[in-house]
């Protein structure tokens, strides 16, 4: 089997995903129309070529995720894509938003359950929803998404695992205080960490332990980062979800040889792979492990490796993930 085929095929896990920076051409136009019914398609698709364009890019799909209906179809419509990659347990994450007039931030995350539920009897994957906390919408909100999880969570504990902290990393705050109730209240926390310097507030972040960091970019010395917070990184060992092309295509890395990856796999750090944006940066899981595979020179048990490994990072449950093990061991 070459290499294409075989990532598209090994049974792989999903860790970081954004809703509706995971949305194809296919379901932003399919949202478009269902906005538009009679309206001539003028939508433009723009390839990213920096973190800022990246969040430019949110906007379209916001736009166009502004109703109950809607967000189920986007959740359905991803979640079914990764199925269809042989993806078998993904973690979504999404900011709950409301719309006046449209949508509450309850009807949001509800729309997000039933499509959860929709597909876990038409698809054989697992998955998980974490609330996303953005950053850049200060504390009021920060803690009003906290108390929506924490609430979801009880209602939903199958399906609502823990909190993501996430938004542009150039603006707003990183309510460590406030992640502390969620932590209290059983909420497992995937921060964002490092993808751009800022020394203080990444080793605010790696000493907050959150149960698994995303992207750590500028934390290796050769990548803006500094050898006491890749010395304290690889103390704490805190799984690490790693997007290559998001990295890439954002600039946040110069090229694919340059990513962090190198370094953490080389010591034998935790890490997992992952899409962060599948429809933003034009990706897919399979894809991100075969960059993976051909820049690292990483053979298919290596790869294989990776993803037993993600399962024992993943929210899953003991059960679950049993399972899960078993299905990728089965592998060949
Ligand atoms: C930080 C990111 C991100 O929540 O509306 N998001 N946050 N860094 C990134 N790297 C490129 N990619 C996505 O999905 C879109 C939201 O996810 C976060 C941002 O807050 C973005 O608005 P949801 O489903």
């Amino acid at each position: 089997m070459d290499l294409n085929m075989y990532c598209h095929a090994l049974p792989k896990v999903e860790l970081h995903a954004h809703l509706n920076g995971s949305l194809s051409i296919r379901t932003l136009k399919k949202l478009y129309e269902l906005q538009n019914p009679d309206g001539l398609e003028n939508l433009e698709f723009k390839d990213v070529n920096s973190l800022k364009e990246s969040f430019e890019e949110f906007k379209l799909a916001h736009s166009l995720t502004n109703s109950p209906k809607a967000i189920y179809i986007a959740a359905c419509d991803v979640i079914q894509e990764f199925a269809e990659e042989n993806v078998i347990y993904l973690e979504l994450r999404s900011t709950p938003r409301e719309v006046e007039g449209l949508m509450t931030k309850d009807e949001y995350t509800e729309a997000i359950i039933k499509a959860i539920k929709t597909c876990e009897t038409k698809c054989s994957i697992i998955v998980k929803y974490l609330v996303s906390v953005d950053r850049r919408h200060g504390l009021q909100v920060a803690e009003e998404n906290i108390d929506l999880a924490i609430e979801l969570q009880k209602k939903y504990p199958k399906y609502v695992v823990g909190l993501d902290l996430s938004g542009d990393p150039t603006e707003g705050d990183v309510f460590l205080n406030l992640l502390e109730k969620s932590r209290d209240a059983g909420l497992r926390i995937a921060a964002h960490c490092a993808e751009v310097p800022n020394e203080v507030e990444i080793m605010d972040i790696l000493n907050f332990r959150p149960e698994r960091l995303g992207h750590c970019v500028c934390i290796h010395p050769s990548l803006n980062g500094s050898h006491k917070l890749f010395q304290r990184l690889l103390e704490l060992k805190i799984p690490v979800e790693l997007c290559l092309s998001s990295n890439v295509k954002t600039k946040s890395v110069p090229t694919y040889s340059h990513h962090q990856f190198k370094y953490l796999y080389k010591v034998g750090h935790p890490i997992c792979i992952c899409t962060d944006d599948k429809g933003v940066f034009r990706t897919t899981l399979s894809k991100e492990f075969e960059l993976v595979a051909s820049h690292f020179d990483l053979k298919n048990t290596d790869l294989k490796e990776i993803c037993k490994l993600s399962v024992k990072y993943s929210f899953a449950t003991d059960e679950e993930k049993k399972c899960l093990l078993q299905i990728i061991k089965n592998f060949n």
